[in-house]
């Protein structure tokens, strides 16, 4: 009678004879039993022959044809909680693992659609900043806008999204309010308040009164810089309203209105500030309007502050009339004068006044300053 072969035995070492179980083999011919493998690991198959059959399972996260090693990682998108095993589960449709040889259905997530990103490209994500687009979903990151240009909102998805918005005329929203610019002169994108509304919109706004809310009587270093609530007071700060006018021909309009309800203004056809070696100057001329005009006599004066004094006066404009304006000597309008509440508006010439439209000594209740690129022909 033959014997068993190697991977087979028999109560008596002889045909007839069982292959080794799973997790057993046999080197030797005509055996009865056969040796079992260390603790840990299996063989693949009945019938093994040599310990060296033995492997080790594959551990979570990881499969093989015969679920022990060696093993592969599960796929992106793909998970595996058990050991020893021949395949990974899918994630659900819509999510993903963030990497390969997970092993738990948790780590399967929902991508970052466009627009968005994460560490990861996985949920939670962040919305592409202003200026930055990204057009997949499961991004790390976003891609930046060309130079001089920006997109209008965060999360956008397309690289078409990134247009020059030099000034608010760029902006192609619907609603005032504030929105981002970029341009020469300056590093970042800088916030500004757009008027969407008044008279054909694409007004860039550098300066609001409406409630006294915010003191206006501040140092040069404040005017240059900007200062105060773009939702409610606020110089935006000769530096941008440097920057905005001097990338070409800007026109000026200046909304007034009283404590009696009555509103007017005054149009300027050209408008800019110089930068800080002309110590702002003021270029304005070809007024028109219901206000009167009451800064063409200004044109060519710098900009004066409490601490630094450049008007054509041997004392102080800026002191004595408690702002900050392009004082000659001293001046018939100062927009940034002291607020007076309705019952003060008869005190000196320190308040809100603007001389052609309600004289020296009526301290106004609200007033903008707006630029726009010249749309004259
Ligand atoms: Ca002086």
């Amino acid at each position: 009678m033959a014997h068993c072969v190697p991977g087979s035995y028999s109560r008596t070492g002889l045909i007839p004879c069982k292959l080794c179980e799973i997790g057993t083999y046999q080197t030797a011919s005509g055996s009865t039993s056969c040796s079992s493998c260390d603790e840990g690991t299996l063989t693949a198959t009945t019938g093994s022959t040599a310990d060296t059959d033995c492997k080790a399972h594959c551990v979570p996260g990881s499969y093989s044809r015969t679920g022990l090693v060696p093993c592969k990682l599960c796929e992106i998108g793909t998970y595996q909680t058990a050991s020893g095993s021949t395949l990974c589960s899918s994630c659900d449709d819509g999510t993903l693992t963030a990497t390969t040889g997970s092993t738990a259905d948790t780590d399967c997530k929902a991508h970052c659609v466009a627009g968005s990103y994460s560490s990861t490209g996985f949920v939670p994500c962040i919305q592409c900043k202003i200026g930055t687009y990204q057009e997949s979903t499961g991004s790390m990151s976003c891609t930046t806008c060309g130079t001089g240009t920006l997109t209008a909102t965060t999360g956008s998805t397309s690289e078409t999204d990134c247009t020059e918005v030099t000034d608010c005329g760029d902006i192609s929203g619907t609603t005032s309010g504030v929105y981002k610019i970029k341009h020469q002169g300056v590093e970042e994108p800088f916030s500004v308040y757009c008027d969407i509304q008044t008279e054909g919109g694409g007004w860039t706004v550098f300066q609001r009164r409406q409630d006294g809310s915010v003191d206006f009587y501040r140092d040069w270093a404040s005017y240059e810089t900007g200062f105060g609530d773009m939702m409610g007071e606020f110089w935006l700060g000769n530096h941008f309203i440097h920057s905005i006018t001097n990338q070409g021909s800007y026109e000026l309009r200046v909304n007034l209105s009283d404590f009696e309800g009555n509103s007017a203004y005054a149009h300027y056809n050209v408008f800019s500030v110089g930068d800080a070696s002309s110590k702002y100057l003021l270029a304005v001329s070809g007024y028109s309007g219901n206000a009167g005009d009451s800064l063409g006599y200004l044109n060519t004066r710098p900009f004066s502050t409490h601490d630094r004094d450049h008007d054509g006066l041997s004392g102080n404009c800026a002191v004595q009339r408690k702002g900050a304006w392009w004082y000659r000597g001293c001046s018939d309008s100062n927009l940034n004068g002291k607020y007076h509440h309705q019952r003060e508006r008869t005190s000196g010439m320190d308040g809100v006044f603007w001389y052609r439209w309600k004289g020296f000594r009526y301290s106004l209740k609200s007033t903008t300053m707006s630029v726009r690129r010249s749309r004259l022909s």
